[in-house]
């Protein structure tokens, strides 16, 4: 089938400039551009054409192709500014209508949870310090009592970097470097993100927050240790929530305790603590012999899950909208 280019152009083009309004406009497209146009199948049917003709009717088509298009685009915008100015005869704008406000964003839940732990721990008196969550082995391990052979270190699920660093575990290591920065007494918090090769369910992440605290001072006894703890939880949860501790193991405390929370009839385990070690504070530059410490080492995210009554600890980065929006 012959197509007369010039005849189909001419055609489109006074079309396109008669069109009155949007829809008619983009029945036009459809009609002289769109998969069934008269130059879509020339253009389909080129290569079953001479070679000399497929050159000459490719560029005959591409040519009208494209004027067309800036016709469309052309009557497009001029069918736009028609509209406008026929709206501006009949609407006017009034200046001194407010601003329309923009959508406003929130907190994130952790977020919230870690800025009400900031606040209550400034107004403690504890110092509020971050580490790098890049750590190198000796302040993750070795400062920490847990030397290269120490069997504990497996438990950490830690991710190493190639260049022999690591992605921390947990936040003990800001210890060490709080400690050493600026001695003692002491009383500081350590909030922030850790990494571990974790398996997930419900209340394992493999990107998670906790929030260390640290008091250093003389004559510091678990008394001190556990009645912090109890008040800190129950001033974060907003009840006078109920507590168990139980004896544990982490080499950078002696002796160690693990505290539960109660949540709908279950124990959740919340928080590590104990009181510090002595070789710990030694690697933070402390003289053993003159002073105390208790240490604990709070999960932010499961804080967060007890006061907001999430089920799955997944929820907090899955970037669904319906639940970030709750809060
Ligand atoms: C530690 O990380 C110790 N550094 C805590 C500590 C600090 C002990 C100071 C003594 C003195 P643990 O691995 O148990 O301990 O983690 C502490 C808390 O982090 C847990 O109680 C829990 O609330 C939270 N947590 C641990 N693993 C995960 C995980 N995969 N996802 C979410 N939260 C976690």
């Amino acid at each position: 089938m012959s197509i007369d280019f010039e005849q189909l152009r001419a055609d489109a083009l006074e079309a396109v400039s008669a069109a009155g309004d949007s829809e008619a406009l983009q029945a036009l497209r459809v009609r002289y551009l769109g998969r069934k146009s008269p130059l879509k199948s020339a253009l389909r049917g080129l290569s079953d054409l001479p070679a000399e003709e497929r050159a000459r009717v490719g560029r005959l088509t591409n040519e009208i192709k494209n004027d067309i298009e800036q016709a469309v685009a052309g009557r497009s915008e001029a069918l736009e500014r028609e509209h406008e100015s026929e709206l501006g005869g009949r609407e006017w704008s009034d200046l001194t209508l407010p601003a329309r406000r923009g959508r406003r964003g929130h907190r994130h839940p952790i977020t919230l949870v870690e800025q009400d732990l900031d606040n209550l721990f400034r107004g403690m008196g504890y110092r509020v310090v971050e580490g790098p969550w890049v750590e190198d082995e000796w302040h993750n391990f070795d400062a920490l009592n847990i030397p290269k052979w120490h069997p504990s270190r497996d438990s950490f699920d830690t991710l190493w970097l190639s260049d022999g660093n690591l992605m921390r575990p947990h936040t003990s290591p800001v210890q060490i470097r709080a400690m050493k920065r600026f001695g003692a007494p002491l009383r500081a918090v350590f909030p922030g993100r850790v990494f571990r090769n974790e398996t997930l369910d419900a209340t394992h992440e493999a990107a998670f927050n906790q929030i260390e605290g640290l008091v250093v001072d003389r004559e510091i006894t678990p008394g001190h240790l556990f009645h912090s703890v109890k008040a800190i939880l129950s001033a974060i949860l907003e009840e006078d929530v109920e507590t168990r501790f139980r004896p544990s193991y982490f080499p950078f405390t002696e002796p160690s305790f693990e505290c539960d929370i109660m949540r709908n009839g279950d124990w959740m385990e919340l928080c590590g603590m104990g009181m510090v070690h002595p070789t710990v504070l030694e690697a933070g530059g402390l003289d053993a012999q003159e002073w105390t410490g208790f240490a604990f080492g709070l999960g932010i995210d499961r804080l967060a899950m007890m006061r907001y009554g999430i089920d799955d600890i997944r929820w907090f980065h899955r970037g669904d909208l319906r639940f970030l929006e709750q809060f």
